[in-house]
């Protein structure tokens, strides 16, 4: 396994649509032990392909709390088959758009199906913090960020304040943030 570093906007791989995979095989599943070890150091909750810049539809979640057992749960090109009516707001940040929190207003409930860690179809209602996190990953399995749900404003805004960031450390080397590129 392999921790590997996480991509942020105003990275515009970010923007990709990720493609299908074709077959679970040793590939991804390699892939899918990287991405889970990568979200468990972050840490998060959740985790797409293309924020390690692989533009493949695999996405990690773990919604266990702090103390609980791990419940990882790997999704290979997952689709929302239903969604809920009813509505909830979720305050939510992305490790792309590291230290940046904002309500987001997704369905409360959505059944999912995809392909497991086995290469088996499944299907998976969720509700909570999972049914959340399943729509932020997808959305990044087609070049949306949860930025993208707020005001044009808050979004150019968000946009903006990392793009001075990435241009201030490229100028300055030995800015901690963006070191490993410069090695
Ligand atoms: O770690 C994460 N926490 C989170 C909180 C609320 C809503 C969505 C998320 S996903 C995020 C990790 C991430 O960026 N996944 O793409
Ligand atoms: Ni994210």
């Amino acid at each position: 396994m392999a921790l590997r570093p996480i991509i942020c906007i105003p990275d515009n791989r970010l923007r990709l649509v990720s493609a299908p995979v074709e077959r679970v095989d040793d590939e991804i599943k390699r892939l899918m032990d990287d991405m889970l070890e990568t979200m468990y150091d972050a840490p998060g909750i959740g985790l797409a392909a293309i924020q390690i810049a692989i533009p493949k539809r695999v996405v990690v979640i773990d919604t266990a709390k702090e103390g609980e057992d791990a419940r990882p749960i790997c999704f290979v090109n997952p689709e929302i088959v239903w969604s809920s009516e009813e509505k909830r707001v979720y305050q939510e940040g992305c490790l792309s758009i590291p230290e940046y929190y904002e309500d987001v207003e997704r369905p409360s409930r959505v059944k999912a199906r995809y392909l497991d860690r086995e290469g088996r179809e499944n299907e998976l209602e969720a509700d909570g913090l999972l049914a959340t996190a399943l729509q932020h990953e997808i959305d990044h399995l087609n070049g949306v960020l949860f930025i993208d749900h707020l005001s044009r404003l808050k979004r150019e805004r968000v946009w903006k304040k990392f793009e001075k960031i990435a241009r201030r450390s490229a100028n300055e080397p030995g800015h901690p943030a963006h070191d490993s590129r410069e090695l």
